[in-house]
C-alpha cells in the first residue's frame, strides 16, 4: 500500500455521512431511505451532483438509477455500482459504499488516462432491498430488462401506495420503464461491505466473492379465531399467534439445521388488529430462507412448508403461503475474480474468497453479464443495524483495488 497516496480517498468516508443524513426516520438512529420517498430523492439529487462534480456527465434514468460515465474509445462498457436505498433503520454503508467508491474511481481513472479503451460507467441502483414494496433489485432488473410488467403493476406498499404511483409522484412515468434496459454492458464488478464477521475474525482485508445464496421470502397468513381472552378457555381456543410462534421456532430449528449451506429467518410478525384482552385471530409473517445452491433451497422451501403446515395442523388454524420474490444462487464469474485477485496481491492486500450470503444487484446482473464482487470487512459483522461500520482504512482498501480492477479492465 505504501506506493500509492491515500489522502484523497479519505472523502469516500465523508461523503458516506452526508448521505447517511437523507433519511426517513431522523429521530431514529441509523438510515432509513425507502424507494421513491422523498429523502431518497434528495440522496439521487445529491447523488447526481457528486457525478456532475467529477466530470461524469450524469444522468437519470427511467426508473432513477443514477448513471455516470467515462466514454472509451469503445462503447463497450465496463459497469460497476450498488444501490442507494436502505432498510428501515439501516447503516450508512450498505449499497452506497459501492456507489461512492465507484464515482470516485471513475474520477480517480479519468484523471490519469483521459480516454480508456473501453467506457466505464458507475451506477447508483434505485432500490435493491425491496424495503418498500415487495420485490427486491429493481434497479439493476430495468438495466436489464428483467422484470415482468404485470408483476410490477400489482406491487402497492403498506400505505396502499402503488410503484406507478410512487414513480409519477418523482416524475417517471412506469410505461417508459423499458428504456432503462441497455446492451452495451460488458461486465460488472460491485463493492460492498461484508455485512457478515468473516474478513474480520479472519483479519483479512479484502473478499473475493466466490457465489452469492440463492433466496427466497413469503409471506404467510395464520387465521385462528379471536375471543375474549377472559372468558374463552385455553382448551376451546385457535390462537393464531400461539400457533404462529410454533412456526416461528420451528423455521429457526430448521434454519440451524442448514447452516452455513441455508439459513431462515422470520422478520416480520404482526397481529392483525390484535388487542389486549383478545386471542388473537390473525398473524402474518415473514419468512426469508436463502441457501448456497437451489436445490438446497428447494429442500429448505419443502421443509419449512411442511413444518408450517404441521404446526397449523397442531394448534387447529388455517394458513395461506404467498411466496414474494425469488432471487437465484449464483457462481461470480472465474476470469474476473482472478482479475481482483492480482490487483488485491500487487497492491499487498490480504485476501480470500467468500461466499456472499447477502443478496446484490451483482445477483440479478450475473444472470446476464459476467459479474464479480469486492467486500471489505463490517466491524462486529453488523448490516442491516444503524451501528453499521466499516473503518476508513477498509475503505479505502476496497476502493483502491475496486479502482486497480476497473483499470486493467478497461485498458486491458
Ligand atoms: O437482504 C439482503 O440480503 C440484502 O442485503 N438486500
Ligand atoms: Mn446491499
Ligand atoms: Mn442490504
Ligand atoms: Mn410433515
Amino acid at each position: 500500500m505504501s506506493m500509492i497516496d491515500l489522502n484523497p480517498y479519505r472523502r469516500i468516508e465523508d461523503d458516506l455521512q452526508q448521505l447517511a443524513q437523507y433519511t426517513e426516520e431522523p429521530t431514529r438512529k441509523g438510515v432509513t431511505r425507502r424507494l421513491y420517498s422523498p429523502q431518497w430523492a434528495a440522496a439521487q439529487r445529491h447523488l447526481v451532483q457528486l457525478m456532475r462534480g467529477e466530470g461524469l456527465n450524469p444522468w437519470v434514468d427511467a426508473v432513477g438509477n443514477v448513471h455516470g460515465r467515462i466514454e472509451g474509445r469503445s462503447r463497450h462498457t465496463i459497469l460497476t455500482g450498488s444501490h442507494f436505498d436502505t432498510v428501515r433503520g439501516g447503516g450508512a454503508y450498505d449499497g452506497v459504499y459501492g456507489v461512492v467508491a465507484g464515482i470516485f474511481a471513475l474520477s480517480q481513472i479519468k484523471k490519469r488516462c483521459r480516454v480508456p479503451e473501453k467506457s466505464l460507467e458507475v451506477v447508483a441502483f434505485c432500490e435493491e432491498e425491496g424495503s418498500r414494496f415487495p420485490m427486491t433489485c429493481l434497479g439493476s432488473r430495468a438495466i436489464l430488462g428483467a422484470w415482468q410488467p404485470e408483476e410490477v403493476a400489482r406491487l402497492v406498499d403498506d400505505q396502499g401506495t402503488s410503484l406507478f404511483e410512487a414513480m409519477q409522484m418523482n416524475g417517471l412515468d412506469w410505461r417508459s420503464m423499458g428504456e432503462a434496459n441497455r446492451s452495451d454492458y460488458e461486465a460488472y464488478i460491485e463493492l460492498h461491505v461484508e455485512q457478515g464477521p468473516e474478513l474480520e475474525d479472519a483479519q483479512c482485508a479484502i473478499g473475493v466473492v466466490s457465489e452469492i445464496f440463492g433466496q427466497e421470502r413469503w409471506l404467510v397468513s395464520v387465521r385462528g379465531d379471536s375471543a375474549h381472552a377472559g372468558t374463552t378457555p385455553l382448551a376451546r381456543r385457535q390462537d393464531a399467534l400461539v400457533a404462529a410462534s410454533a412456526m416461528v421456532l420451528a423455521i429457526n430449528t430448521l434454519g440451524y439445521r442448514y447452516e452455513p449451506i441455508g439459513i431462515a429467518t422470520v422478520g416480520i410478525l404482526e397481529v392483525i388488529h390484535g388487542s389486549i384482552n383478545c386471542v388473537p385471530g390473525h398473524v402474518q409473517f415473514s419468512v426469508d430462507f436463502r441457501a448456497a445452491q437451489d436445490s438446497v433451497r428447494q429442500r429448505l422451501a419443502d421443509e419449512i412448508r411442511h413444518a408450517i403446515e404441521d404446526e397449523a395442523k397442531r394448534y387447529g388454524v388455517r394458513v395461506n403461503i404467498s411466496p414474494k420474490t425469488v432471487a437465484q444462487a449464483v457462481p461470480m464469474h472465474e476470469s474476473l475474480r482472478n482479475t481482483i485477485g492480482e490487483r488485491a496481491r500487487a497492491i499487498g492486500l490480504s485476501q480470500m474468497p467468500i461466499a456472499s450470503r447477502a443478496g446484490h444487484d451483482a445477483q440479478i446482473i450475473a444472470q446476464a453479464l459476467p459479474t464479480a464482487m469486492i467486500f471489505v470487512p463490517s466491524a462486529q459483522g453488523l448490516s442491516h443495524h444503524p451501528d453499521e461500520y466499516t473503518h476508513r482504512q477498509h475503505l479505502m482498501n476496497g476502493s483502491v483495488v475496486l479502482e486497480s480492477t476497473l483499470e486493467k479492465l478497461a485498458n486491458g
